[in-house]
C-alpha cells in the first residue's frame, strides 16, 4: 500500500484555522529551572522479548483504549530507543532518500479547488508545535504548518538543526517504511508495542516521573520539571524493565496497525488491527490513519493524559509532526 503525500483534513484545518502558516517556530529553550538529567549513550542493539500474554488496553480513561482483553504476542526484537536523527541520517546518506516533508504538496490532496488553498500550504513542510501565548483548548492554536520544517530542521528553516541523539520527527508513513526496509526491520504491531511498553506492570493513570511529558497547564505553561521543554535526547529517563527507553513520552511512536477507536474484543492472538475497510479515524476521516502509541512531551494532565502504554491515537500517514517518531521491530536477530 503506497500513499502519496496527502494532508489529512484535520491537518488542513490546523493551518486554515490558525492565524496562518509561519516560516519558523519556537525552538524549546533551556530553562534555568530545569532539572539536570543524566542522559546516557544507549546502544542501538535491539532487545529480544519473549512472547507472552498481557492485559492490552485500558478502561475508563479514553474510550478508544478499551476494552481490556488478554492478548498474546509471539517473540520479537524491538529497538531499545526511538529511531534517532543519527540513525536516520545514516539511511539518507546511504540511499539519498527524500522525505515527504521535503517535497511539494500535491494540491489534489486537499480535496478543494486549488484556488482555495493558501499557497504556503503547498510548500514542502510539516506540522510544528508552536505554543500560544494564551490558554486555549483548540489544537489549531498550537499546531502550525511550517514551510521548511522537516527532519533536518524540526522547528523550521531558521531553527536549529536536528540533534543526532534526539528522535527523528516529521516523517510520513512511507518514510518510516523506507527506513524499515533499509534497516531490515518492520513497524511493530500495536500489540507488540504495548506488550513491550507495559513490561508486566499494571495500568495506571499517574503521570510518570521517568518520562518526558508536560508539567503545568498545557499549552500555555510548561514547567518542564522533568528537565525538558521539548524533545529530549533518547536515554534521559530510566528504561522500563524490558530495557526500553522512552516508550512512554518524548515522541509518539507510529505502529503498523490501522486505527479504529477501541479494540476488537475477539482479536487477541497476535492482533494486527482492523482491515482497511474497518479502519476509521474520527479526527481524520477519509485517511488511513495508523495507530501511534505512548504520548509525547506535549501530554499534560489537563489535556492529554496519554503518557501510558495503552494510550493510542490515529496518525495521518501523509504528514509528520514535531512530536511523532517511531521505532522498529524485527522477526529475526538484526545484523
Ligand atoms: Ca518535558
Ligand atoms: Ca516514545
Amino acid at each position: 500500500m503506497a500513499f502519496d503525500k496527502t494532508i489529512g483534513l484535520a491537518a488542513v484545518a490546523i493551518c486554515l484555522a490558525a492565524a496562518g502558516c509561519s516560516a519558523e517556530s519556537e525552538a524549546p529553550a533551556a530553562s534555568q529551572e530545569q532539572v539536570a538529567r543524566a542522559c546516557s549513550a544507549i546502544e542501538d542493539t535491539p532487545v529480544q522479548l519473549e512472547g507472552g500474554t498481557f492485559a492490552m488496553g485500558q478502561a475508563e480513561v479514553y474510550p478508544e483504549e478499551g476494552p481490556v482483553r488478554q492478548t498474546t504476542v509471539d517473540a520479537f526484537w524491538i529497538d531499545p530507543h526511538e529511531v534517532t536523527n543519527r540513525q536516520f541520517a545514516q539511511f539518507v546518506d546511504a540511499t539519498d532518500y527524500v522525505t515527504l516533508a521535503e517535497k511539494p504538496v500535491d494540491p489534489a490532496a486537499f480535496g478543494v479547488p486549488e484556488a482555495q488553498i493558501p499557497p504556503e500550504l503547498l510548500l514542502p513542510g510539516s506540522a510544528v508545535f508552536t505554543p500560544p501565548e494564551r490558554p486555549s483548548n483548540s489544537y489549531s492554536d498550537w499546531w502550525k504548518y511550517v514551510p521548511g520544517a522537516n527532519w533536518k530542521r524540526p522547528y523550521g528553516p531558521n531553527g536549529p538543526e536536528a540533534k543526532g541523539d534526539e528522535p527523528v520527527v516529521h516523517l510520513g508513513w512511507d518514510d518510516m517504511q523506507a527506513y524499515a526496509r533499509w534497516k531490515g526491520g518492520r513497524m511493530p504491531t500495536e500489540a507488540e508495542w504495548e506488550y513491550a511498553a507495559s513490561a508486566g506492570q499494571p495500568a495506571t493513570t499517574d503521570q510518570p516521573e521517568e518520562a518526558n511529558s508536560w508539567q503545568g497547564v498545557f499549552p500555555a505553561v510548561n514547567q518542564e520539571t522533568d528537565g525538558f521543554k521539548g524533545i529530549a535526547p533518547v536515554g534521559c529517563y530510566a528504561p522500563n524493565s524490558n530495557g526500553l527507553y522512552d516508550m512512554v513520552g518524548n515522541v509518539w511512536e507510529v505502529t503498523a496497525d490501522l486505527f479504529r477507536p477501541g479494540h476488537d474484543p475477539a482479536d487477541t492472538d497476535n492482533p494486527r488491527g482492523p482491515s482497511e475497510n474497518q479502519a476509521y479515524d474520527p479526527l481524520n476521516p477519509g485517511y488511513p490513519s495508523r495507530v501511534m502509541k505512548g504520548g509525547s512531551y506535549l501530554c499534560a494532565p489537563n489535556y492529554c493524559q496519554r503518557y501510558r502504554p495503552a494510550a493510542r491515537q490515529g496518525r495521518d500517514p501523509g504528514m509528520g509532526a514535531s512530536n511523532v517518531g517511531f521505532r522498529l521491530a524485527y522477526d529475526t536477530p538484526p545484523a
